[in-house]
């Protein structure tokens, strides 16, 4: 009773308990559609490898000297079904900030905006990434130092797409992944979308940038944030991947969280919804660095992302791709990435912080 007079009073309203009571209220929901067997709450993707020592690590440039392009690119034969160039745990270490030129010289295959095809075999895949971005140059230069080795090591066809957003109005992750797919979509009939923080390093290369056929995989399953473990089951943020027929069944990404939180929860909700269900990659493939950073100015936590999870079944419909504007004021191609440049106007939570 004490306790209760303290969290509120006159003064101090009973916010804490508020947000305790919607947390629980959307756990209990998630919790109670599982229960009721519409959905199984998350597979994992099986482990063909088993388990890895992440003490014993190798350069993530490891044998990609070894690539050399085949003298005709007509008759080249379809890559193998497991990619010789794989060496299992990466070093990784963010004490340098790599220059972009660097990053260049190091990846003489990556052609203009990001884009690579095996120069020795035909790819089995083509995949997408797609990474929200602003403010963030140097979590920039880490992922694409990693990322483009990364990639090659899977001998896969890829592209890097930022999708950068201007002014100074509240950051919206999941509306930048909706402008990346569909700008995406335009160049390239991809296999698959792979939804990518800025800020994370995967540090197993067996941890294939390809999707799950049938469902939508979570792919930063152990993250060292968390420990190297899911902070909760439902968990959906980080690293994610869908076709785009899965993206479409979902209708895209919620477009209406402005600021941290939330969007994914809407998006793991999403997937339910639409009648399908989350696969992992396993915890001992899923390890991912994050580079440590401060809450972003710009980037506050959406203080209305409880009341708005809890409406995902009544939102998901109309809101996403199908209800999608935005003002595409940038579509360059830099030797690294793609860059997307939009501008979202005004944001119903205007933030006038300029960073
Ligand atoms: C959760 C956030 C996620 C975030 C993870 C990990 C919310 C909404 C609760 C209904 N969800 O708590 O958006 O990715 O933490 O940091 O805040």
């Amino acid at each position: 009773m004490w306790r209760m007079n303290r969290l509120c009073s006159p003064n101090r309203p009973c916010t804490l308990l508020l947000v305790a009571f919607l947390q629980l209220a959307f756990v209990l929901f998630l919790y109670r559609r599982s229960q009721a067997g519409s959905f199984t709450i998350a597979l994992y993707e099986e482990d063909r490898v088993g388990d890895w020592d992440y003490s014993k690590t190798h350069d993530v440039y490891t044998n990609l000297s070894l690539v050399t392009p085949s003298p005709d690119r007509q008759t080249l034969s379809s890559c193998p079904d497991e990619s010789p160039l794989l060496v299992g745990p990466l070093t990784i270490s963010f004490q340098k900030i790599p220059v972009m030129s660097k990053i260049a010289r190091k990846n003489p295959y990556v052609q203009a905006g990001g884009r690579y095809t095996p120069p020795h075999c035909k790819a089995q895949y083509k995949t997408a990434i797609l990474v929200p971005h602003r403010n963030r140059e140097p979590h920039l230069r880490h992922l694409l130092y990693y990322l483009h080795p990364f990639l090659q090591r899977q001998q896969l066809q890829y592209a890097i797409y930022v999708i950068h957003q201007t002014g100074n109005r509240t950051f919206n992750r999941a509306k930048l992944l909706n402008v990346g797919v569909r700008e995406a979509l335009k160049d390239e009939d991809w296999d698959c979308l792979f939804l990518h923080d800025v800020d994370l390093i995967p540090e197993n290369d067996h941890n294939l940038y390809i999707c799950n056929e049938k469902y939508p995989k979570h792919v930063s399953s152990a993250m060292n944030k968390f420990l190297y473990r899911l902070p909760y089951k439902t968990y959906f943020g980080g690293v994610s991947a869908l076709t785009p027929d899965q993206y479409l069944r979902i209708n895209g990404f919620p477009n209406t969280y402005w600021g941290w939180g939330g969007e994914d929860d809407d998006i793991s909700a999403r997937i339910y919804l639409a009648g399908m269900k989350i696969i992992r990659t396993p915890l001992s493939l899923g390890h991912y660095k994050m580079i440590s950073h401060n809450m972003d100015v710009g980037n506050e936590k959406n203080e209305k992302r409880f009341d708005m999870v809890v409406k995902v079944s009544r939102s998901w419909r109309s809101d996403g791709m199908n209800s999608i504007d935005y003002n595409l004021l940038h579509k360059e191609e830099f030797p690294l990435y793609t860059n997307i440049t939009v501008d979202f106007g005004n944001s119903p939570n205007v933030q006038a912080k300029v960073n």
